[in-house]
C-alpha cells in the first residue's frame, strides 16, 4: 500500500537525475533553500573524494508546485550532474561505435559489478556501475527533503549522528581514522543514528508481516548502497528482558515510559516515543589499494580498478538515511490520515491525535 510513491532514473555521470513524486497533499509550501541545504548536508563530511569538489547539487522543480506551493499533482525533480560535461563521449545516449578497448570489464569486489553485469548481461561493465553508484542517492535526498516539509507541517522532525567510524568512537576522533585509512589507501565505514522525534502513536501494524513500520523502515535503509547492518532502538543482544524492555509509568496524569530502548516501535507501530534507527555501513568498495579480482573480457585473475573514490560516506549516509525514513513516515501518516490537501491532513491529524 503506497500512498506516497516516487520513481527516481539517471545514472552517475549521466545528464542528470531525476524523480517524480506522487501522493504529497495540496498547499504545502516548498522551501527550494530548505531542499538545497539538504543536498548540501549530503555532499559534506570529512572522506569525501574529488567528484563532491566537481558537484554542487542543486534541484529543479519542473511540475507540481506554483506559486510556491504543491498542487497536488505529480511533483518532478531534476539535479543536473556538473560531471556529465566530462564524460559526454563515453555517456553518450547516441548509438556509439563501443569498441572492446573502451568497455571497462574488472569486477570491483564489493560492487555491483560482477553480480549486475551477469544478471543485466552487459559486458561492460560502466552499463551496471553507473547505476548502482550512491550518486542517485542525491536525488532521493531531494525527494526526503519533500518528505520532511511535509512532516514538518506536523511537529515532526528527524536529525543523524555518526557514532562511529573504523575503530573510533567520538566525533573528535573520526578526522584522524579517516586521515590514518587514507594514508594507507584505504576505505573505512561506519555506524550512525537517525531520530525522528514527535511521532504520533499508530503508525503501521502488528495485523500483517509486510504492515509493520520496523520492517519497511529496515528495507528503506538496509537498501542504501554499502549498508549492512540495521537496527532499532537498543541492540537486545545479551540483555535480560527485565533490562530490555521499556516499563510504562505514570506521571501527572500521563503515561511515561521509563526506557526507550525498543526505538519507538512496539508490534510493528509506532508508541509515540522517538523513533531511532541505526545502522553500519561497510567501508566503501572501491580503494586505492587494490584487491586482487578477475578481468571478465581475459578470464584472468588480475587487480580491481581505482578511478576516485570516497575513503568514507558515513556522514553522507546518514543524510540519505533521515530522508529515506522520512519517504516511509509520510506514506504512513498518508495512509492513516489521509487528506489531499494540507488543511484536510492537518484536520485529520490534529482531531486523531485529541483521542
Ligand atoms: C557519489 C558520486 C560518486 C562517488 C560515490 C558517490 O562519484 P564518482 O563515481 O564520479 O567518483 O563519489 O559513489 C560511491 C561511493 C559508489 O560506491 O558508487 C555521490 O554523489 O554521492
Amino acid at each position: 500500500m503506497e500512498k506516497f510513491r516516487f520513481l527516481t532514473s539517471g545514472e552517475s555521470h549521466g545528464k542528470c537525475l531525476s524523480a517524480i513524486i506522487e501522493g504529497i497533499p495540496s498547499g504545502i509550501e516548498i522551501n527550494i533553500d530548505f531542499i538545497n541545504n539538504e543536498l548540501k548536508r549530503r555532499q559534506q563530511g570529512y572522506g569525501r573524494g574529488e567528484r563532491m569538489q566537481i558537484e554542487c547539487d542543486s534541484v529543479e522543480i519542473t511540475s507540481g508546485v506554483r506559486f510556491g506551493k504543491t498542487l497536488g499533482s505529480p511533483i518532478s525533480l531534476v539535479i543536473k550532474n556538473r560531471d556529465f560535461e566530462n564524460w559526454q563521449k563515453i555517456m553518450s545516449i547516441a548509438p556509439e561505435d563501443v569498441t572492446d578497448e573502451k568497455a571497462f570489464s574488472t569486477y570491483r569486489p564489493g560492487h555491483a559489478d560482477y553480480t549486475g553485469s551477469i544478471k543485466y548481461c552487459h559486458k561492460d561493465l560502466r552499463n551496471i556501475l553507473e547505476r548502482s553508484s550512491a550518486r542517485k542517492t542525491a536525488i532521493e535526498v531531494a525527494v526526503g527533503a519533500i518528505a520532511k516539509i511535509l512532516l514538518k507541517n506536523l511537529g515532526i522532525t528527524g536529525y543523524s549522528e555518526v557514532t562511529q567510524i573504523g575503530s573510533a568512537c567520538g566525533c573528535e576522533n573520526y578526522k584522524s581514522e579517516i586521515d590514518t585509512v587514507k594514508e594507507s589507501g584505504d576505505s573505512v565505514g561506519g555506524k550512525f543514528t537517525v531520530t525522528y522525534q514527535n511521532l504520533p502513536v499508530g503508525l503501521g501494524s502488528h495485523v500483517h508481516w509486510d504492515r509493520g513500520i520496523d520492517g519497511r523502515l529496515a528495507q528503506a535503509v538496509m537498501s542504501i548502497p554499502a549498508i549492512k547492518v540495521v537496527e532499532i532502538g537498543t541492540n537486545p543482544l545479551g540483555l535480560k528482558g527485565s533490562e530490555y524492555h521499556d516499563e510504562f509509568l505514570i506521571k501527572e496524569g500521563k503515561i511515561e515510559r521509563s526506557t526507550n530502548n525498543a526505538g519507538g516501535i512496539e508490534g510493528g507501530i509506532t508508541n509515540g516515543q522517538d523513533l531511532i534507527v541505526s545502522a553500519i555501513m561497510k567501508p566503501i568498495p572501491t580503494m586505492l589499494k587494490p584487491l586482487n579480482t578477475i578481468d571478465s573480457k581475459t578470464g584472468k585473475q588480475t587487480q580491481s580498478h581505482y578511478e576516485r573514490s570516497d575513503v568514507c560516506a558515513v556522514e553522507s549516509c546518514a543524510v540519505v538515511a533521515e530522508a529515506r525514513i522520512a519517504w516511509i513516515l509520510v506514506n504512513e501518516i498518508l495512509l492513516k490520515y489521509g487528506g489531499d490537501s494540507l488543511e484536510e491532513l492537518k484536520r485529520n491529524y490534529t482531531n486523531s491525535q485529541s483521542f
